[in-house]
């Protein structure tokens, strides 16, 4: 017998726990039809606790690591979700309950597990490179699975080469060299100020880490990454061991700090970075980052405080529900100059999960999509970590500022989209994303034509069951699976 989950936010309406593993074959499409060239698996990561939190206010965030996969081919969609068979998990369902206390504190865990390792919930990205999937989480190293039966095959360590006792969900690839960056930060243990940058071949070998010593202790939750450089971002959002250690929270917004910008060649090293200072402000998803003579330049939805309403709480400020957002905009650096900070551009109204083409990765481009919330189509309605969810997606033109924009309308919510690129030479290819009915808590997927958002969706696919929100999801060309 297991008791209800928590009668808050977290825990209810289209946040209640879902903890479905399933296996659908062939999803209804109830209207349009899926392109014959769109052939992959979309991949998504979901927050869905096993168990009743044994810390009553936790958070979305700690939830078990769900992947769900979405096979599309010849116009079909077979669906299927698996837990990540994680340490965290297996000693839970072990004793049948909870025994991991608040979020990122293994001080508060139950006697019998403290300070053990694979404490990590690998529910944040699906990461996939040189044929292997990742399902990574931010404070621990990756779970591999099986990119075909979703079955963990345990926690990843390229091969014993890795150092760091963490991984970042958000890892960065140049799709035209296939290599991939990424870092983690807390490398050393909880709340150190080791971080680490690693670069891995485009055949999987981890061939350089490098560590260096952060600034503060800031939640590094993304970064940018160009054809040249590598751009470190520290927000003041901080952790602190003796808070952990009297059973406090892991992140506070810290109001004696400023922003750190670390800025280094990708290929150089640590001792080459240069640093960058500007007032407190926060971000946790870059859109893009591009050279431009000597200027290295970061596109983002930035705001003026961190988003999530348990991280509010915990600083001692008043919660607020869907967050405080403050525009899209681009911040330059001139490394040619001596200022130590950047100018900043206005480039779109707030919002986040910001994507572009893997094709304009790294480089100068014009063509995003990222969401924001537009009152005009339709009040709140809670879904997801943030509290209330998104409800229009934005193609926006970085260059002219134009922007065509979607909206399923009233009752609904969006989660992240993901682009799926054309086979066909000019076609600007696909977005794809789960719509929340909130009136009737189910789910449905719907396909756009990424050029022209505003048309609506050129196919909607029926779920047989409610989504919980994916905090990000990811798509692989079915010719990079490995059979
Ligand atoms: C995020 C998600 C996390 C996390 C930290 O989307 C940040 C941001 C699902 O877990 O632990
Ligand atoms: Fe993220």
């Amino acid at each position: 017998m297991t008791t209800p989950f928590p009668d808050t936010m977290d825990f209810q309406g289209f946040n209640a726990p879902s903890r479905i593993e399933a296996d659908v074959y062939d999803l209804v499409v109830l209207e349009g039809a899926i392109p014959e060239e769109i052939k992959g698996r979309w991949y998504r990561a979901t927050p869905d606790p096993q168990y009743p939190p044994s810390y009553y206010e936790d958070t979305y965030l700690s939830g078990d690591g769900m992947i769900s996969m979405l096979t599309i081919a010849d116009g079909h969609v077979d669906f299927k979700s698996r837990y990540v068979m994680t340490e965290r998990l297996k000693r839970e369902r072990a004793v049948r309950r909870s025994l991991h206390g608040r979020y990122r504190n293994p001080y508060t865990d139950d006697e019998s597990v403290r300070l053990l390792p694979g404490r990590s919930a690998s529910n944040t990205t699906p990461v996939f490179h040189a044929g292997k999937l990742l399902a990574t989480k931010e404070d621990g190293r990756p779970n591999q699975l099986d990119p075909n039966t979703l079955a963990t095959l345990g926690e990843y360590d390229f091969g014993g080469k890795l150092r760091s006792e963490t991984v970042t969900a958000h890892v960065r690839i140049d799709h035209d060299t296939g290599y991939m960056y990424l870092f983690g930060y807390e490398a050393g243990g909880l709340a150190t100020r080791d971080f680490a940058y690693m670069v891995v071949d485009p055949e999987g070998n981890l061939v350089s880490e490098q560590w260096f010593e952060a600034p503060y202790v800031g939640m590094v939750h993304d970064f940018a990454v160009t054809k040249n450089h590598v751009v470190f971002p520290f927000f003041p959002v901080t952790a602190d061991l003796e808070v952990l250690k009297a059973g406090g929270p892991h992140w506070r917004w810290n109001f004696d700090e400023e922003t750190v910008i670390g800025i280094m060649p990708r290929d150089g090293t640590v001792d080459q970075i240069r640093w960058f200072r500007g007032a407190p402000a926060i971000s946790f998803h870059f859109m893009n980052a591009f050279d431009e003579g000597d200027t290295v330049n970061i596109d983002f939805g930035l705001s003026e405080m961190v988003a999530f309403p348990f991280m509010q709480r915990d600083s001692g400020l008043e919660p607020k529900l869907g967050g405080n957002r403050s525009g899209v905009v681009r911040w330059t650096f001139d490394l040619a100059g001596q200022d130590n900070t950047w100018r900043e551009t206005q480039l779109a109204p707030p919002g986040d999960f910001p994507r572009v083409a893997d094709r304009d990765h790294m480089k100068p481009y014009e063509i995003s999509y990222y969401q924001g919330f537009d009152p005009a189509n339709g009040p709140p309605q809670v879904a997801g970590p943030v509290g209330v969810g998104f409800n229009t997606l934005h193609r926006l033109n970085t260059r002219t500022g134009e922007r065509r924009s979607y909206s399923p309308g009233p009752g609904t919510t969006l989660q992240e989209h993901i682009h799926i690129a054309s086979r066909t030479e000019g076609h600007e290819g696909y977005l794809l994303f789960m719509v929340d009915i909130h009136p009737t808590l189910s789910s449905e997927a719907h396909l756009l034509d990424a050029e022209h958002p505003e048309r609506g969706p050129i196919a909607r696919i029926q779920l047989p069951f409610r989504q919980r929100n994916q905090v990000h999801g990811s798509w692989v060309r079915e010719e990079d699976i490995p059979a």
